[in-house]
C-alpha cells in the first residue's frame, strides 16, 4: 500500500540534548510540502560532523535528528518537484543548490544561500518541521537529517545518480569523500609534481590525500597524532607521515625542515582545531603556498595570529563541501566511482546496523574507525 501523502511512523536516532547519546525511538515523518521530497534511507554514514553534533561543539536546535551522509530512494514527492520523482535513487546534499543565489550563480561559488551551516536553524525553509516525536517538533540537521528511515529534504538538498550504484558504498560520496577530494582538486586545483600536507587522516583526511594523488602531486605528507592511521594513508598516497607527537619542536617547523624550508605547495587542515589551521598555514610556502581550511573550527573559537604569514603572499581558503556544486557535481562523482576512477572501499572500515549507531560513534572516538556504515 503505497505510502504517499501519509505519516509515516519510523525509527530515527535523535539527540535530545548535547552530550546525551542517540536515542533510537519511533517518529512520525509528515509526508512532503511542495518542492519537497521524502526518502527512505538505505545506508548512512558516521562523520565527525555528526559527532559534535552529540558532543554539543557545533551550534545547533536540539532536539535533532543529525546524519548528513546517505543515499536512499525517494518514496514520494511534493508539489512541483520535477528533478526526482518515486524510486529514485538519491543522495541528500547538506550543502543545497538552489541554482538562483548569487554564489550558485557564481561559477566558483557554492555557499548556496539555503545553506543551514551557519544559521543551523534546522527546520525547513517554511519554518516547521517535518519530524515529531510524541506530538512535539524535532528539528533537522543541515538540511537532510538521515539518522532515520525516512526524512524530508527541499528539492534543493537532493541529488538523482546512477540507481547501479551500491548503497553500502555511494553513501560516502554524500560527504567525507567529496568534501576531502573536492578540498584537493577544486579548492586547491593541486597541480601535477607539486608537495601537499594534509593534517588529519579521518575519512575526510584521507579522501583529500586521494585527491592530491589523482591531481598528481608528487610529495605527500600526512601529519596525525594516531599513528594507527599511517598504513592506510600510504596505501592511499602519502609518501610520508609524521606524529606531531614525535618532536619537541612545533609541527610545522618539522615540515618546513623536510622541504628544505621551502614548505609545500599545498597544505590541507582536516581536524577542525585553531592551532593545526596555523600550523597548516605555516608549513606552505610563505610565497606561493596554498593552505584550505577542511575542518569545520568549534562554532564558539576565534583566533590570533601573525599577519606576516599572509603577507608574504600565502593564500589562505576555506573549503566546504569541498568547494563541489553539490546539485550538479555529486551525480558525477557517483559516475566516476562506478567507472571504477577511484575506490571508496578502504575507507569504509566498518558496517553496522542502524541500532547500533552508539557503538559506531564509539569507534570513531576511539580512532578505530575510518568510516561506518550504518544499514537500515
Ligand atoms: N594533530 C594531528 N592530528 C590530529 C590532531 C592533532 N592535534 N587531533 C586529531 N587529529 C586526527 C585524529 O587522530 C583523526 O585521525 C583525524 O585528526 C580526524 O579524523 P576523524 O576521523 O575524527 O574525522 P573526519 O575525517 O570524519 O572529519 C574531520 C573533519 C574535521 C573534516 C569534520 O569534522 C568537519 O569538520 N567537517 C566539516 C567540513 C565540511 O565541509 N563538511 C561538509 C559536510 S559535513
Ligand atoms: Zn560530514
Amino acid at each position: 500500500m503505497s505510502t504517499a501523502g501519509k505519516v509515516i511512523r519510523c525509527k530515527a536516532a535523535i539527540v535530545f540534548e548535547a552530550k546525551k547519546p542517540f536515542s533510537i525511538v519511533e517518529i512520525e515523518v509528515a509526508p512532503p510540502k511542495a518542492h519537497e521530497v521524502r526518502i527512505k534511507i538505505l545506508a548512512t554514514g558516521i562523520c565527525r560532523t555528526d559527532d559534535h553534533v552529540q558532543a554539543g561543539a557545533l551550534k545547533v536546535n536540539y532536539p535533532v535528528v543529525a546524519g548528513h551522509e546517505a543515499v536512499g530512494v525517494v518514496e514520494s514527492v511534493g508539489e512541483g518537484v520535477t528533478s526526482v520523482k518515486p524510486g529514485d535513487k538519491v543522495i541528500p546534499l547538506c550543502l543545497p543548490q538552489c541554482g538562483t543565489c548569487r554564489p550558485c550563480r557564481n561559477p566558483e561559488g557554492n555557499m548556496c544561500e539555503k545553506n543551514d551551516f551557519l544559521a543551523a536553524k534546522g527546520v525547513m525553509y517554511d519554518g516547521t518541521s517535518r519530524f515529531s516525536y510524541k506530538g512535539k517538533p524535532v528539528h533537522n540537521f543541515v538540511n537532510t537529517s538521515t539518522f532515520t528511515e525516512y526524512t524530508v529534504v527541499h528539492e534543493d538538498s537532493v541529488a538523482k545518480i546512477d540507481p547501479a550504484a551500491p548503497p553500502e558504498k555511494v553513501f560516502l560520496i554524500g560527504c567525507g569523500f567529496s568534501t576531502g577530494h573536492g578540498a584537493a582538486t577544486k579548492t586547491a586545483k593541486v597541480t601535477p609534481g607539486s608537495s601537499c600536507a594534509v593534517f588529519g587522516l579521518g575519512g575526510v583526511g584521507l579522501s583529500v590525500l586521494m585527491g592530491c594523488k589523482v591531481a598528481g602531486a608528487s610529495r605527500i605528507i600526512g601529519i596525525d597524532i594516531n599513528k594507527d592511521k599511517f598504513p592506510l594513508a600510504k596505501q592511499l598516497g602519502a609518501t610520508e607521515c609524521v606524529s606531531p607527537l614525535d618532536f619537541k619542536k612545533p609541527i610545522n617547523e618539522v615540515l618546513l625542515e623536510m622541504t628544505d624550508g621551502e614548505g609545500v605547495d599545498y597544505s590541507f587542515e582536516v581536524i577542525g582545531r585553531i592551532d593545526t589551521m596555523i600550523a597548516a598555514l605555516a608549513s606552505c610556502n610563505l610565497n606561493y603556498g596554498v593552505s584550505v581550511v577542511v575542518g569545520a573550527p568549534p562554532s564558539a573559537a576565534e583566533m590570533t595570529l601573525s599577519p606576516t604569514l599572509i603577507f608574504t603572499g600565502r593564500t589562505w581558503k576555506g573549503s566546504v563541501f569541498g568547494g563541489l556544486k553539490s546539485k550538479d557535481d555529486i551525480p558525477k562523482l557517483v559516475l566516476d566511482l562506478m567507472a571504477k576512477k577511484f575506490n571508496l572501499d578502504p575507507l569504509i572500515t566498518h558496517v553496522l546496523p542502524f541500532d547500533k549507531i552508539n557503538e559506531g560513534f564509539d569507534l570513531l572516538r576511539k580512532g578505530e574507525s575510518i568510516r561506518t556504515v550504518l544499514k537500515m
